[in-house]
């Protein structure tokens, strides 16, 4: 929805171009603003897909911060930047907010190179404060001292171990430094941890936030007295604290100036603290308690759900789900969710762990039937894999998912807790691949090939949700030594998925057609597009083989010797990154065993993709079955040049 289209809905909200046009509103207008950008928010995001119930939640602090702060040139850090929605449309991009997530539009998160009032690039989550706390370090070389940095953390975020390493950091340091926690109680799924109980604990403390108020109250007032009456007020402060509470404010130990929790929906309240908070130096945490999906019952109601709905209808709320006629292929995380609770139940070893992702994997599923033997552990990646390797250690089979990009942060862990020690833990790599609209911070791009240089590790990307299951049953069967299976985001091709169990050799791949002028190598299932395109050149007499690899570690050297026996036009074909993965593998096999062969790989090329469907991304990295099929015509058509040795 453009602004043209709102028939002077948002008067305010129109007059807006930059945070500029903020600083002068009264509070009236204040609250006029919140309440029209609420109501863009959910308008537009109703038709136009994307994260919802993070960025109702934070309407106020979003328009109290552009008031009272002044960016760009005051760094605002959004963590995850998922909530970061207001801030887009305040900071000058009201009027693309349609194209938001969209191929060719805005990004759904925080980005620098989009605007310069996005001072951090972002979508995994828990970074914020150490890039606050980097940029306050950097300013103050710069003489910019006076800059203020604003890190907003939500309760989810915090449950990563990096914020507190950064807060470790941030009270020594010393720097001037505002850590916002956004507290709703929720993740995506309901939070976890005991950090949760504690935030719930303090706001809860009755008798603690009336006289946090009364200091509170009395330091604002001896602020506007004199520096030394502050220095006074705060010693004061500490004081009450320290006899109030039984065991000291988490955040004061660790050198923070703790504030709040205050009512994040109060919008003059929240300007009124941030205004009296700039004045204050070195560290500071406002603790503002605010609800997921205010504004909207629906998304109050079922905060999960509405987290990221789909297009759903601005009256009822109902989320509207394309219903194709007859029955559906499952999700690939359904087959996870499906398949673990089945093997859970007859393997006593197994045990599901999740960062943060119990719906998103559909580990939920077992979760309901077998709370004692399934773990989200906050949105943890180091720790779910360490997690892991410690019940391996006990003999237990842990199941550990996480989505692809998320498994980035755990590398280490998973060469040093996991590899090196060979312990049995099963990877289940969601969302690998090109994953759509959160674009290139999600995209599941670099699994292959940051796992196949690993020793021992065993690489596998089932064909189709009937290979997942077998996969998934063989994992567990006798595991010798840790295993990752990589599956995409979305629906597979098999309606009649559930069939019997079968034991699939580890490093076998399989023909899936034979053909005489060339050959294409398929991992996982990109392979359907690959299939595709075979069928079409068909069409115009090029006959083409199709292998799927199934395993890209151990590599089958059994069948890429009999494809290199027969052919010299081959083809790789992955939806992960072109650099480091299958057709690295292939080229590399073919190098050691002195093979001459035209091998063309086509993957996620050598550079980010952005944001759009997964169709658009995979034919705009030239991947899917038009792109598969042109150039394998290519290839067919080109002369193999040898080069004299
Ligand atoms: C490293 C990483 N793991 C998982 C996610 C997926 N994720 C996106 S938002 C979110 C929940 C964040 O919760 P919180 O910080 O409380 O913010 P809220 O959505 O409640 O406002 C999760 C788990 C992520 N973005 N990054």
């Amino acid at each position: 929805m453009r602004m043209s289209e709102t028939d002077g809905k948002y008067k305010l909200l129109e007059s807006i171009g930059s945070p500029r046009d903020m600083k002068s509103l009264t509070p009236e207008q204040l609250r006029q603003l919140s309440s029209e950008l609420r109501q863009f928010i959910i308008e537009v995001v109703s038709s136009n897909p994307g994260h919802f119930g993070a960025s109702l939640g934070v309407v106020e602090l979003t328009v109290a911060l552009h008031h009272v702060f002044n960016a760009p040139y005051d760094q605002i850090i959004w963590d995850v930047g998922h909530q970061a929605y207001g801030h887009k449309i305040l900071t000058g991009r009201r009027d693309v907010f349609h194209t938001n997530r969209k191929y060719g539009g805005i990004s759904g998160f925080p980005k620098p190179s989009e605007s310069e009032f996005d001072a951090f690039g972002v979508g995994h989550s828990s970074t914020s404060i150490s890039a606050a706390l980097g940029m306050a370090a950097g300013n103050d070389y710069k003489d910019e001292a006076d800059r203020q940095v604003v890190a907003i953390i939500g309760d989810g975020a915090l449950s990563g171990g990096i914020a507190y390493e950064a807060l470790n950091n941030a009270g020594h340091a010393g720097k001037n430094l505002l850590v916002i926690l956004n507290d709703n109680n929720i993740s995506i799924d309901p939070s976890v941890g005991a950090m949760k109980d504690y935030l719930l604990d303090i706001t809860a403390s009755k008798s603690y936030n009336k006289v946090k108020n009364d200091v509170w109250n009395l330091l604002g007032l001896m602020n506007k007295i004199t520096p030394h009456a502050r220095s006074y007020a705060q010693k004061i402060e500490n004081a009450i604290k320290s006899i109030l509470l039984k065991q000291s404010n988490l955040f004061e130990s660790l050198n923070f100036r703790y504030f709040g929790p205050v009512d994040g929906h109060d919008v003059l309240h929240l300007t009124e603290i941030l205004k009296d908070m700039k004045d204050i130096p070195g560290p500071k945490l406002l603790h503002v308690i605010t609800q997921k999906g205010k504004g909207f019952a629906m998304a109050e109601e079922h905060q999960t759900e509405f987290h990221a709905p789909g297009k759903f209808n601005i009256k009822t709320g109902e989320i509207i789900r394309k219903v194709p006629e007859g029955p559906q292929p499952p999700l690939y995380q359904d087959v996870f969710g499906e398949t673990i609770l089945e093997l859970a139940k007859s393997n006593k070893k197994i045990i599901g762990i999740t960062p943060a992702m119990p719906t998103g994997s559909s580990l939920k599923i077992m979760m309901d039937e077998m709370p004692e033997r399934t773990y989200d552990v906050g949105i943890a990646e180091q720790h779910a894999v360490t997690f892991s390797a410690g019940l391996a250690v006990s003999g237990m089979i842990p199941f550990c998912n996480i989505y692809s990009s998320f498994m980035q942060r755990a590398y280490d862990q998973v060469i040093h807790d996991v590899a090196i020690q060979n312990l049995p833990v099963i990877f289940f790599l969601d969302r690998a691949g090109l994953v759509g609209s959160d674009g290139a911070t999600h995209h599941g791009a670099y699994d292959l090939a940051f796992f196949r240089c690993i020793p021992g590790m065993t690489i596998a990307s089932p064909l189709n949700e009937v290979e997942m299951r077998n996969m998934m049953y063989t994992a567990q069967l006798n595991p010798k030594g840790p295993m990752v299976i990589r599956y995409p985001r979305g629906r597979g091709e098999t309606v009649d998925w559930k069939q019997p169990f079968s034991e699939i050799e580890i490093g076998k791949g399989q023909q899936l057609k034979d053909g005489s002028d060339m050959a294409i190598l398929s991992l996982g299932p990109i392979g359907k597009e690959a299939a595709k395109a075979i069928e079409s050149l068909e069409k115009e007499h090029i006959s083409v083989a199709h292998f799927d690899m199934r395993f890209l570690k151990p590599l089958d050297n059994k069948l890429l010797k009999t494809i290199f026996s027969r052919f010299n036009k081959i083809i790789t074909l992955e939806d992960a990154s072109i650099v480091g993965g299958l057709g690295s593998a292939v080229i590399e096999y073919m190098n050691d065993n002195s093979y001459k062969a035209k091998v063309l790989r086509l993957g996620i090329p050598d550079r980010f993709v952005e944001h759009g469907t997964q169709e658009e991304l995979y034919a705009e990295c030239g991947f899917d079955a038009n792109g598969i099929e042109a150039a394998a015509r290519n290839l067919v058509h080109s002369k193999i040049l040898t080069r004299a040795m």
